[in-house]
């Protein structure tokens, strides 16, 4: 058996009867419709799958319905496709399938395909020779204008040897999918095997998925066990991007999954109701109206969707638009994910387009930038596009949500995070995990920083400074903790300000008293110290003082921060030297008379009446000097 070096899927399209499955069979030697109904009616109701390796290529085959009942079956499996066989019959030309299905590999984004003029052996060489031109008209100017035409026949065979070389040509253009990228699997198919459990399938769109990993159902956020993988129709260890896949979970009922979910890696993405896109209108729709309910398929998904035009009331044929979808139910979409709309009713494909934004924000009348911040997503690099989402966001971007709204991987989004932070684009005002705020932003809490400090030094021109909690509440909510603390660090970092433990205060200026406050200040402590334990009443000693109350309260903080005073009671303050010698007189007592002390004797030996002895006393027991015993004291 030859090797396989490359996984291409080959998605079938075109009108109903033209032929696909009978030549998905003619190709593969299977045929690709599993269903009684299918068998019965002669006609593909959902999707089927068929495969063949030929030069080291392994085709999967999508094969899809014709019918016009069935185009939400025939976009489930459109989505993930490398290449496109589009099927015409000879003898029938181009049918409105052939049209629609076209229209929906064009809008998805499909870059490559063969056409394949079927039936031939119903046709005369002038019938082949018309239809052949009719399709190349058709196809003058789309992404399969250079595309091989191959006459064949599933019924005689003529032509397949051709097909099958064309094929591998288009196949050996389709670039490699990259498997490094984050697990993706929109699912198409949910079924119990017996003794396995539940199966699901779908074309791996991105990353690898293997035995034993642990993986999120989308949109319900579920987090499951990948019990056994299958590809190429054997068990695997691992299958990635590119291949059919079939994963076996552990954990859930299979009834519990349906087309439309998808399987993803853990924990990164979220899945989303409101999305920002780039809207085509295809120039055969009507005009779509603003707030137009719509059918919304992207991947394997499918549900209703409400069209807010960013601009404009009314999108023309033909016309392209930014606008905002609302969707009915919730699913996990990407930036760059293709989606096709189609209308309410009657259904008919209408237009598709990109994913820009798969968070968005409700749309606001006073959001008048964000036309051009959906335009940097469509077309900017990674650093514009960083710097286009910090920029919006007001409390500054986290790692979760750049993961999460961009797709990045880790790597892509580290590395974008770093070249920006590098170039001085950005602030990263934290590093574990990543916190990214503009630099405007960073700059003016950083001058509301110094503003407010200073501002409080000159209204409280007593104090050392301000309290950090105090000043984060006077810069306001709308900036984050991390944020503010940065802005911090890098004032004081620029010694404009010096940070004291939990005290904020312009850099360099103590306090700086006038000259009749110093003198206060001089007068209040004289007259503690000279009182030694007898002291006055603070009011007795503020009021004889030649500053006004509020200053002179002030003054008196200062000298108890400064601990030359000690406040014993809400009454009582004392000089720090009086309070020296009286522990200095128990200390000798303890010596010559022992430890204990009785209130009586430690009044004499104080020289001070009751009035003080008391609140002395307590103070001593809290300050561990000494300890109350009774009506005693023990010294300590
Ligand atoms: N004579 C002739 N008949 C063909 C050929 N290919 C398909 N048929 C017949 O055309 C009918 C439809 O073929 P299918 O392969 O089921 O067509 P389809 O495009 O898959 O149809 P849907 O899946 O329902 O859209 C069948 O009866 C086939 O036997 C062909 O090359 N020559
Ligand atoms: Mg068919």
């Amino acid at each position: 058996m030859e090797t396989v070096h490359k996984n291409v899927i080959v998605g079938t399209a075109g009108h109903i009867d033209h032929g696909k499955s009978a030549l998905v069979e003619a190709l593969t030697g299977t045929h690709p419709d599993r269903l009684a109904e299918e068998k019965r009616r002669g006609i593909t109701i959902d999707l089927g799958f068929a495969f063949r390796e030929e030069g080291g290529v392994r085709f999967g085959f999508v094969d899809v319905p014709g019918h016009e009942k069935f185009v939400s079956n025939m976009l489930a499996g459109a989505a993930g496709i490398d290449l496109v066989l589009l099927v015409i019959a000879a003898d029938e030309s181009i049918k409105p399938q052939t049209r629609e299905h076209f229209d929906i590999c064009r809008l998805l984004g499909v870059q490559r395909g063969v056409v394949a003029l079927t039936k031939s052996d119903l046709v005369d060489a002038d019938t082949a020779q018309l239809a052949r031109m009719e399709v190349e008209e058709y196809l003058k100017g789309s992404f399969l204008e250079k595309a091989p035409i191959i006459a064949v026949s599933a019924k005689t065979g003529a032509g397949l040897e051709d097909l099958r070389e064309a094929l591998s040509l288009v196949a050996s253009q389709v670039p490699g999918k990259d498997g490094s990228r984050d697990f993706r699997l929109p699912i198409d198919r949910s079924f119990a095997m017996k003794g396995f459990g539940t199966v699901v399938t779908g074309t791996l769109v991105s990353g690898r998925v293997a035995v034993g990993d642990e993986v999120e159902l989308f949109p319900q956020r579920e987090r499951l066990r990948v019990r056994g993988v299958h590809s190429g129709g054997k068990a695997v260890e691992r299958s990635s991007a590119g291949q059919r896949t079939a994963v076996n979970l552990a954990g859930i009922e299979h009834t519990a999954v349906k087309r439309g979910m998808t399987l993803a890696v853990p924990g990164k993405w979220r899945a989303t109701r409101r999305l920002d896109v780039r809207l085509e209108l295809l120039p055969s729709a009507p005009k779509l109206k603003h707030r137009a309910r719509v059918h919304f398929h992207a991947g394997t998904t499918e549900t209703i969707a409400e069209v807010f035009l960013y601009g404009q009331t009314v999108l023309p044929p033909g016309q392209r638009s930014l606008a905002q979808l609302r969707l009915q139910e919730e699913s996990l979409v990407l930036p760059g994910d293709r989606f096709i709309v189609r209308q309410f009713s009657p259904v008919i494909t209408i237009g598709g387009g990109a994913v820009l934004d798969p968070l968005a924000r409700r749309p606001a009348v006073r959001d008048t930038s964000r036309p051009a911040f959906l335009e940097t997503l469509e077309r900017g690099d990674r650093g514009q596009i960083l710097r286009a989402m910090t920029e919006r966001a007001t409390l500054g971007l986290t790692w979760d949500e750049l993961l999460a709204r961009t797709g990045w991987t880790a790597q892509e989004a580290r590395e974008a995070v770093r070249e920006e932070v590098a170039g001085k684009q950005l602030v990263a005002v934290s590093e574990e995990p990543v916190i990214l705020v503009p630099v405007s932003l960073f700059e003016r809490v950083q001058a509301q920083i110094l503003e407010k400090v200073w501002k409080f030094q000159q209204e409280n021109p007593l104090l050392p400074g301000i309290a950090r909690e105090d000043l984060r509440a006077r810069i306001g909510r709308r900036v984050r903790p991390e944020t503010f603390r940065a802005a911090l660090a890098a004032v004081a970092a620029q010694k404009k300000l010096d940070l004291q433990g939990e005290l904020v205060k312009r850099a360099g200026t103590g306090i700086e008293l006038l000259p009749e406050e110093l003198r206060a200040k001089e007068a209040i402590e004289k007259a503690f110290a000279s009182a030694g334990l007898a002291v006055p009443s603070v009011s007795e000693v503020l009021v004889k003082l030649p500053v006004d109350a509020k200053r002179a309260e002030k003054i008196l903080q200062i000298l108890l921060r400064d601990k030359s005073l000690v406040r014993v009671s809400p009454e009582l303050v004392f000089h720090k030297d009086a309070l020296a010698e009286m522990k200095g007189k128990l200390a000798g007592y303890k010596k010559a008379k022992g430890e204990r002390i009785s209130v009586p004797v430690f009044k004499d030996l104080t020289g001070i009446t009751r009035k003080y002895a008391i609140p002395l006393l307590e103070y001593l027991d809290r300050e561990r000097v000494t300890r109350r015993a009774g009506d005693e004291r023990v010294i300590l």
